[in-house]
């Protein structure tokens, strides 16, 4: 028994002493195959311990078993070397210093940094920024405004009409952010300067420049003594701030129920500055922008303040039609597309 241990412990040696020798992975495997593959001597041994008596496999089993073991850690143990050994450091140096891959990331949409800047440019005027749902009922968006509902102007903007459940309310998508001025107004007290930002709806066939989903944006001020000329002179330094040029004014009168005087409101072209005419302008000099005037004394009651006792001016402005003259964009529809090569661009 004892010489069959000394066997075992011989092969191992034998083993070892190769393992310590070898060069490459090849002759490691060799080595491999020679002391521990299906033909080999050891494997022949570790069969062999079945038909030992049961005393005899009990004192050699156990050193075969952890000689086996001790093999197989070996040949490992030499893989790893040789692995480490094979590594040139200077040319896989992991240099910390160096840059990191810049990963893609996100950034605002084109329409909110439009809006974030119009906010800090009315904020930094004195105005505070206002907001109402955009589910709205017929009395804000339109009774409240002066248009009842036998009014022709509602014809002047086609509403999208939802079925309330209770058949209390009539409930519509707002088509202006004016729906903001009453609800405003029912809760404070004049003065006060505002803006409201917001999305509006339409029920129109869209085009290069009509949207059935766009942005307005609404200002309205109101005091004891709120004239045409603070319409004026807050208009130009607005648009003025916002296009970083000087912009002129243009007022023409136009009809909005809420508004008495009402006015469409051109600024002058920001391709010819309004001298010559270009094809941007339709060679007049001026862009059509949005609507204003002076508050109508019907809205002011509906609000619940004593007639006569206020004036306010309110202005209505397309989101897009801003940004697309701004930054020289072709097509309204191009800002809710989705399409990333439009959006990366900002
Ligand atoms: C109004 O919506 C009035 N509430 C504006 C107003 C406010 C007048 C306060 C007086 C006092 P209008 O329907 O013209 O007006 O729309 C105002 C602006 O919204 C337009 O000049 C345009 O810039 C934008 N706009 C209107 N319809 C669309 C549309 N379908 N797609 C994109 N922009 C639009």
């Amino acid at each position: 028994m004892n010489e069959l241990k000394k066997h075992v412990v011989d092969i191992q040696n034998e083993a070892f002493a190769l393992v310590a020798k070898a060069k490459t992975e090849t002759d490691l495997n060799e080595i491999e195959i020679r002391f521990l593959g299906r033909k080999s001597e050891f494997n022949a041994l570790l069969k062999g311990l079945k038909d030992l008596s049961s005393e005899e496999r009990q004192a050699v089993g156990p050193l075969v078993n952890a000689i086996k073991q001790e093999m197989i850690r070996s040949f490992a143990e030499a893989r790893q070397k040789m692995k480490l050994a094979s590594v040139d450091w200077e040319k896989d140096r992991l240099d910390v210093t160096a840059p990191g891959v810049k990963l893609p990331e996100g950034h605002l949409h084109i329409l909110t940094q439009v809006q974030r800047e119009i906010e800090d440019i009315f904020t930094s005027m004195g105005f505070d920024i206002a907001s109402g749902p955009e589910i709205e009922t017929e009395f804000y968006n339109f009774d409240a405004l002066n248009t009842p509902a036998h009014h022709p102007a509602r014809d002047m903007q086609d509403t999208f009409y939802i079925k309330s459940k209770d058949g209390q309310e009539n409930l519509s998508l707002r088509s202006q952010t004016s729906a903001v001025q009453v609800r405003y107004m029912e809760q404070h007290t004049p003065p006060f300067r505002i803006i409201a930002p917001g999305r509006v709806f339409r029920n129109e066939a869209t085009d290069t420049t009509h949207e059935h989903t766009f942005f307005q944006f609404e200002a309205l001020m109101v005091g004891e003594d709120i004239n045409v000329g603070n319409l004026k002179y807050v208009a130009q330094e607005f648009f003025s701030r916002f296009f970083k040029t000087e912009v002129k004014i243009r007022l023409r009168p136009s009809y909005f129920p809420f508004v008495e005087p009402g006015f469409e409101f051109d600024i002058s072209c920001l391709s010819c500055g309004g001298e010559k005419g270009c094809s941007a302008c339709r060679h007049n000099g001026w862009l059509e922008l949005g609507g204003a005037g002076m508050v109508n004394q019907n809205v002011f009651v509906n609000a619940g303040y004593e007639r006569n006792r206020y004036q306010g001016l309110a202005w209505g402005f397309g989101l897009e039609r801003l940004a697309m003259m701004k930054y020289d964009i072709p097509d309204i529809r191009l800002f809710h597309s989705g399409d990333t090569r439009f959006l990366s661009q900002f």
